[in-house]
């Protein structure tokens, strides 16, 4: 994931204005969590990062899933109608 991916999903997730790529919260994401440094995000950063977000901070990730249209048993409202 790059940072204009990253924009893209902190857009997504929030009902918040547009999120732009030179947003502090890209930009302090990428400090954070781009481990090698090299401006994009693997996978295994983005989960370890999603990890730790259910252990300090639960409301967010279940609201980051509801705007992806799941539901708290996980299953997709495509998959239940
Ligand atoms: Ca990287």
């Amino acid at each position: 994931m790059d940072p204009q991916e990253l924009a893209n999903f902190t857009t997504a997730c929030t009902s918040a204005n547009v999120c732009k790529v030179d947003d502090s919260r890209v930009i302090d994401f990428f400090l954070s969590h781009d481990r090698n440094r090299d401006g994009f995000l693997e996978l295994e950063d983005f989960l370890r990062f999603y990890n730790q977000s259910c252990i300090d901070k639960p409301h967010s990730v279940w609201a980051n899933l509801k705007y992806f249209q799941y539901r708290n048993d996980f299953k997709t409202m495509e998959e239940v109608n």
